[in-house]
């Protein structure tokens, strides 16, 4: 079978050391798809990103066709139809999100036109850098430039799905297979919106099985939320195999499809179309994928007067992150 070329850039990063393996071991295509690996980083993490490249052949992995390290964006992402883009500035001490954003958005640009020039025009990428949402952005409208479209980016809430998926399966004492339609709306951000409305525990509403307003008023949300750095605060490291998990759960629902019935959490561009979100930002919403590489919206899902003011104070967010770097916008 011919070889799927994929890119992943911040390779010799926390996320990508358990991103690697598990994309050359078939997570993504299926365990009869080679895969040629492209790694990206910058030059001063090329010692390391040698060092994660021979731990990746030392799995020997029967799918890795071959892996190319390189810190030339173009090179990365030649022929890529996958990318993932990992890679970013940390936030430092003292750094507030608009500084992350300033100091992240240039990688954005650069990356956003090297895919559209150089990457398969099949090529469908998801970012998880962080601020994830408005990167996105930013690499939207440099691919532009170079005519490729908003449909081919995406960035990451699946790991925000993923923490109130197995919140609600701990408190209701039942299995993370039988939750389901969990939403995740807006940022990928404190200001993000667990919805619980429309998740089912068995096929029933989860709020009715649960049973506790107050948990999910007051304890799940703020769960869900500060997740990241209570993983910090536990493990003196961000986490990396669950994004690495659902950065592979993103594309591979993106590539082969959701099932039947159900829906993913993305954050995809607004055409203003859906939900009262404003055009032009990156925003989370439920979807279906059919398995081409496109989603839909998922349409008329009904939102409390809560949740809409919720969602609202996101895509605000979102939009003063849009105003923070419009210079990148172009
Ligand atoms: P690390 O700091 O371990 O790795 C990042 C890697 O990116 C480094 O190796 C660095 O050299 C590389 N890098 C920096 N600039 C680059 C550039 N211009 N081109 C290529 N590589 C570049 O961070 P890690 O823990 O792997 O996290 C990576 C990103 O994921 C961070 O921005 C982080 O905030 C974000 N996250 C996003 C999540 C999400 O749900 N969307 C959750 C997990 C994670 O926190």
């Amino acid at each position: 079978m011919r070889p799927i070329t994929v890119s992943i850039t911040g390779a010799a990063g926390n996320i990508g050391y358990a991103l690697l393996p598990r994309i050359a071991s078939g997570a993504v295509f299926g365990p009869d798809q080679p895969v040629t690996l492209k790694l990206l980083e910058i030059e001063p993490a090329m010692k390391a990103l040698e060092g994660t490249a021979m731990e990746l052949y030392d799995c020997a992995p029967p799918l890795l066709h071959d892996v190319v390290c390189t810190s030339d964006p173009e090179e990365a992402f030649g022929d890529a139809e996958a990318v993932f883009l990992v890679g970013a500035m940390p936030r430092g001490p003292g750094m507030e999100r608009s500084d992350l954003l300033r100091a992240n958005g240039p990688i954005f640009t650069g990356q956003g036109a090297a895919i559209a020039k150089a990457a398969s025009q099949d090529v469908r990428v998801v970012v998880v850098g962080n601020p994830a949402n408005t990167n996105c952005l930013i690499a939207i409208h440099a691919a532009k430039k170079h005519g490729m479209g908003p449909e081919h980016f995406t960035a990451m809430t699946r790991l925000d799905m993923n923490r109130a998926t197995a919140q609600l399966a701990i408190k209701a004492k039942t299995q993370i297979r039988d939750v389901s339609h969990m939403i995740i709306w807006g940022n990928h951000s404190p200001t993000m919106v667990p919805d619980v409305t429309h998740a089912r525990i068995n096929g029933m509403p989860a709020a009715g099985v649960i049973g506790d307003d107050a948990w999910l008023k007051d304890a799940f949300s703020p769960t869900v939320r500060t997740r990241g750095k209570a993983i910090i605060d536990a493990r003196g490291k961000s986490s990396a195999k669950s994004a690495a998990h659902a950065a592979i759960e993103h594309m591979r629902q993106l590539k082969v499809g959701t099932a039947p019935g159900t829906w993913t959490s993305i954050a995809v561009y607004s055409t203003g179309a859906h939900y009262d979100v404003p055009e032009g930002i990156v925003y989370s919403v439920p979807v279906t994928c059919p398995g081409d590489g496109s989603y839909r919206v998922v349409e008329g899902l009904s939102c409390s007067d809560e949740v809409k003011a919720l969602m609202k104070a996101s895509a605000d967010e979102l939009v003063s992150e849009r105003e923070a770097v419009q210079d990148l916008l172009g």
